[in-house]
């Protein structure tokens, strides 16, 4: 009586768990409801493989039940069934058949892999740099002079090739949603496609263990139309870099970035030690994970490290809080385009 309480109480442990573990997934960070290509060739993968793994296992728990059943030793009944060790046909049965299994599960993982990894078209739409840095992302529109960091913009039902070079260690390109892994070397350029079906926010991970904050290493990716991608491309590109913002606080803010910060932070079409700020007031999230409220910003000016542990800006270089509260002002307010995360619906919590 008593282990079979205790039994019952692990099978509703394990059932709660699971219930409730089944309602961490989040909408836009999820492989098992494709809304890009390359998740999409995932998906199949999955299901193929899980459908033969079960089939697998059902077939040999039938067999065991089978024979536990039939094959008992009866009572008085002392004879030796025939042996069957060594022989040749059911050495080659459970050869062939594994064999088989394998290959009907790896041909179609070779071919979409090359399939995802097929540059042929490259030449002919858009192309986007991607560089992984200790840990955040950039993202350099190649012949537009179009640079960003953290939030990556794609128009919806195209392809989009992503040619991904890492600056220090390996780390890798992941949009669940939307497509599967990409490592990301700092020797070599990985070059694959992605295409998205759907409009919307998408969030992105690092899928390789790359330092003390690699969990935080997010990005997003917004997939609006075709028109507010060629408009988010045209705003971009106009932006004026040295624009002094009509708020006076905000003003006072810009020289203290100017005389502080710029050393890292670039606004406009440049690449920089640190994340491209063009349009941060526009941002989903910063540094990967946090609400762009000014009291978070102050806070990341302030003590980085708290917040992103090794990151590469902590220590760089020193302002009081009040100047962080101005500096802050100044962010926040760099709108460089009406094309937002919101046009493509907002982020789904
Ligand atoms: C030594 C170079 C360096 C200096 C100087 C520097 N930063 Fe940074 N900054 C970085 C790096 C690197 C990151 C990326 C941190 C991460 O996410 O790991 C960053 C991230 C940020 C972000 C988040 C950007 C985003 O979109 O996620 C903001 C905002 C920021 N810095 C503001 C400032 C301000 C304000 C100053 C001046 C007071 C400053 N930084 C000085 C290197 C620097
Ligand atoms: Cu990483």
């Amino acid at each position: 009586m008593k282990s079979w309480m205790g039994k019952m109480k692990a099978i509703m442990l394990f059932g709660f768990l699971s219930l409730l573990l089944a309602g961490c997934g989040k909408e836009n960070l999820t492989a098992l409801d494709p809304k890009g290509y390359g998740a999409e060739k995932s998906l199949d993968i999955i299901l193929l493989t899980t459908g033969i793994m079960v089939g697998v296992f059902l077939v040999v728990i039938i067999i065991y039940t089978i024979v536990l059943a039939r094959f008992r030793r009866k009572k008085g009944d002392n004879h030796i069934p025939e042996q069957v060790e060594g022989s040749k046909k059911l050495e080659t049965i459970w050869t062939v058949i594994p064999i088989i299994l394998v290959l009907i599960m790896g041909i179609p993982t070779v071919v979409y892999t090359f399939d995802l990894a097929d540059t042929s078209e490259a030449s002919s739409t858009l192309n986007i740099n991607v560089t992984g840095h200790q840990y955040w992302w950039n993202f350099e529109y190649e012949d537009h002079n179009v640079v960003t960091s953290q939030d990556l913009y794609i128009p919806v039902g195209e392809k989009v090739y992503v040619n991904m070079l890492s600056s220090d260690v390996i780390h890798s390109f992941w949009v669940p949603t939307i497509t599967g892994k990409m490592d990301v070397n700092p020797e070599n350029v990985n070059t694959m496609y992605i295409e998205a079906y759907e409009e919307g926010v998408y969030w992105g991970k690092c899928a390789e263990l790359c330092g003390p904050s690699h969990s935080l290493m997010d990005f997003k990716v917004i997939v609006v139309s075709p028109e507010e991608f060629e408009q988010w491309i045209t705003d971009m590109q106009n932006v004026d870099p040295e624009e002094v913002p009509t708020d006076a606080v905000a003003q006072e803010g810009q020289e203290l970035f100017q005389s502080n910060c710029m050393s890292c932070h670039a606004i406009g079409d440049a690449s920089s030690a640190g994340p491209n700020l063009t349009n941060f007031g526009n941002r989903v999230h910063f540094v990967g994970y946090l609400e762009p409220t000014k009291e978070n910003l102050v806070e990341w000016i302030m003590d980085p490290e708290s917040l992103k542990p090794g990151n590469k800006m902590t220590g760089m270089y020193e302002v009081t809080e009040e100047e962080a509260e101005k500096i802050a002002e100044y962010l926040m307010q760099l709108k460089s385009t009406d094309v937002t995360p919101e046009s493509a619906g907002g982020l789904i919590d």
